[in-house]
């Protein structure tokens, strides 16, 4: 383990770890965006160079591509690699059902089609992310960016109609302008402070002309790796 480190990143350290653990000689497994998913390549990376593991990546947005790239992590796309055998990934909330609210990195839409197409998802969070009931985290959504307003109005009009209490809708910035993901959207955090049923809204937000994917990841996630600051690792 890597000296110095801070209890949270040590969380995060020690559930990448035990979930690269989990990985086989000549598996495709996906790679996940955010700082824990970056524990999870350097991680796979040592297990490369010290093992000799044969492993395929595919990542899940152009900054862990690079990642991976500069560890010497040999990567493929989807469209090559067209199943996976594993996706390891980090979230921003899990719920006791293993829900999770992902795209806190704007990375969801590929995140999700990866996490989708592989036999296994393996979530790696430090336990901050344990939540009874998911929506603290405003809620991303993905949408193109023509009529984003259109498409906001009606997100909106979705939650009043849904009798949503909390339904301040935001468009998510890079400084003065909106950020735009790695396939050239928008994104929209919905800070709804608390879903009572993220399978329905999953599928409504979906409906709406304009949005391309949201951040709920229902009946996705197989396993939750959770780390602790005291290096403590629990698998849910
Ligand atoms: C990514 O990991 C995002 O979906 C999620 O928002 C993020 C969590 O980031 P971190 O690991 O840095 O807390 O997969």
């Amino acid at each position: 383990m890597p000296a110095d480190l801070s209890p949270i990143d040590k969380a995060k350290f020690v559930a990448a770890k035990r979930a690269v653990d989990l990985i086989e000689d000549r598996m495709t497994v996906g790679l996940g965006t955010g700082s824990t998913a970056a524990w999870m390549v350097r991680c796979l990376a040592e297990r490369v160079r010290e093992e000799g593991l044969r492993v395929t990546g595919v990542p899940t947005s152009r900054r862990t591509a690079e990642l991976a790239r500069q560890l010497g992590v040999p990567i493929t796309t989807l469209d090559d690699a067209k199943w996976l055998d594993m996706t390891i990934d980090g979230a921003d909330e899990f719920d006791p059902a293993l829900n999770l609210i992902k795209g806190g990195g704007a990375a969801l839409l590929q995140e999700k089609i990866v996490a989708t197409a592989s036999d296994q998802m393996v979530v790696i969070a430090d336990a901050a992310k344990e939540v009874t009931q998911l929506g603290a985290f405003p809620l991303p959504v993905e949408v193109i960016p023509f009529g984003w307003q259109t498409t906001k109005a009606l997100v909106e009009e979705m939650l009043v109609a849904m009798d949503v209490m909390n339904r301040d809708v935001t468009l998510r910035m890079n400084g003065e302008a909106p950020l735009v993901t790695d396939e050239a959207n928008y994104i929209l955090d919905l800070h709804l402070k608390r879903i009572g049923n993220p399978r329905q809204l999953a599928m409504v937000l979906n409906q709406i002309p304009g949005v391309v994917e949201n951040g709920l990841f229902i009946d996705i996630c197989d396993i939750v790796v959770i780390g602790h600051g005291d290096g403590r690792v629990v698998l849910r």
